[in-house]
């Protein structure tokens, strides 16, 4: 029985992971020696560098970024196509940014070694590198890479998979789990809310009529839900920022699981990550411990190998916003 049973696990594992089995074909230092003596990764490096200096914010630009691309049609640069009805046009993109520095990077890699170095690798690693800038050397990983270019991209397809803000922590696990995601990943993901801002938009409900109650969201700290009632008044059109992490927005860290213990998530998901029974207890240890950084840079690796293109799939772009003719 205990044979039979292991045996139907060993399945159940190999079915799980059968559909990432192109994963294997992703390595660190893929563009080693292949971009006429230029290296590739400390190209991007400085480009992302120089861009912290003056703006800190290309942090949680590039995370968001990065997660929205592997969502939608695994991570092949699917989002940064243009064009009617591509991803980038779809409602949950609103405020995705970032475009801009791909480009650069890319035009700047295309001058040293044409049609080499892929969009999504672009991504992959200028996100890293945004990381490690926003959080310390703590946070570094080894970027996998040899990731090929999608040509296709479809909005309906990011509003099919990109997870919603109010999802609960069940349908959040399940959202991930449809991308090879574990349920600690969800939760170790969503610590990118430790940067960047949402708006006034996704949080109102919350503030006056949560749940149809004509009252705030019990489950907001009060202080902070006067807090952001100033900054969102009810009935005014402004759409204005508030920082997803009230602690300490600026930097990569764990303090966003802290906020969330403490009442003070911002997106309805957030909180119910803290208080959720499938969740809570992966919350209160990366609260209290020193395992994020690791857990996090660990958990980034597996979410930039969501459905890859590798191989002789796809294409390397000549342009990240065009697919080659
Ligand atoms: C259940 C999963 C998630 C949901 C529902 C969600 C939802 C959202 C929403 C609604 C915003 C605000 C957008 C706006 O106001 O314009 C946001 C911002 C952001 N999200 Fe998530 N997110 C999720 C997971 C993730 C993951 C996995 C990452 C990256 C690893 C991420 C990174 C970010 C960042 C960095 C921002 C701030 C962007 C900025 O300041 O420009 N999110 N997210
Ligand atoms: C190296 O540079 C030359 C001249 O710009 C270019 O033609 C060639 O394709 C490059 N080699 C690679 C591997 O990119
Ligand atoms: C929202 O309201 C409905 C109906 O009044 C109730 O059944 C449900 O439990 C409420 N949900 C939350 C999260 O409070
Ligand atoms: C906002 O509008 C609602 C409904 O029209 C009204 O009941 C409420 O008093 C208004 N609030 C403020 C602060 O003006
Ligand atoms: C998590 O939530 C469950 C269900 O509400 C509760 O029984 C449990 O004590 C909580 N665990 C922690 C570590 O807070
Ligand atoms: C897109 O790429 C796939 C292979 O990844 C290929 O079969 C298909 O013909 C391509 N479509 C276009 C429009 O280039
Ligand atoms: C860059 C981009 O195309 N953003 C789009 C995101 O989605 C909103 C709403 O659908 C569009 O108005 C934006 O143009």
């Amino acid at each position: 029985m205990a044979l039979v049973a292991a045996a139907a696990l060993a399945l159940l594992f190999l079915l799980a992971v059968a559909p990432s089995s192109s994963r294997g074909a992703l390595q660190v230092g893929f563009y080693n020696g292949k971009c006429n003596g230029t290296d590739v990764e400390s190209a991007v490096k400085s480009i992302v560098a120089s861009r912290f200096s003056s703006d800190r914010t290309i942090v949680p630009v590039l995370l968001r970024l990065h997660f929205h691309d592997c969502f939608v049609k695994g991570c092949d640069a699917s989002i940064l196509l243009d064009g009617t009805g591509t991803e980038k046009t779809a409602a949950p993109n609103l405020s995705v940014r970032g475009y801009d520095i791909i480009d650069q990077a890319k035009s700047a890699l295309e001058s040293k070694c044409p049609g080499v170095v892929s969009c999504a690798d672009i991504i992959a690693i200028a996100t890293r590198d945004a990381v490690v800038l926003g959080g310390g050397s703590q946070y570094s990983y080894s970027v996998q890479t040899g990731r090929r270019d999608g040509n296709v991209s479809l909005a309906s397809e990011a509003l099919k998979n990109l997870p919603g803000d109010s999802f609960s922590a069940s349908q959040a696990i399940a959202a991930f789990k449809a991308k090879g995601l574990s349920a600690s990943d969800t939760v170790l993901l969503l610590g990118a809310h430790t940067v960047g801002v949402t708006h006034c938009s996704f949080v109102r409900s919350r503030l006056y009529n949560y749940n149809g109650s004509g009252k705030a969201d019990p489950a907001m700290d009060p202080a902070l839900v006067l807090k952001l009632k100033s900054t969102c008044p009810q009935n005014s059109t402004a759409n204005n920022f508030i920082l997803l992490d009230q602690g300490t927005a600026l930097t990569v860290d764990n303090s966003y699981y802290k906020q969330i213990l403490a009442n003070k998530g911002i997106l309805k998901v957030d909180q119910n990550i803290a208080v959720d029974g499938l969740t809570n207890s992966t919350v209160k240890s990366l609260a209290s411990g020193s395992s994020f950084p690791t857990l996090f840079a660990g958990a980034m690796v597996r979410m930039g190998a969501v459905q890859v293109l590798t191989g002789n799939q796809g294409q390397i772009r000549k342009s990240c916003r065009v697919v080659n003719k």
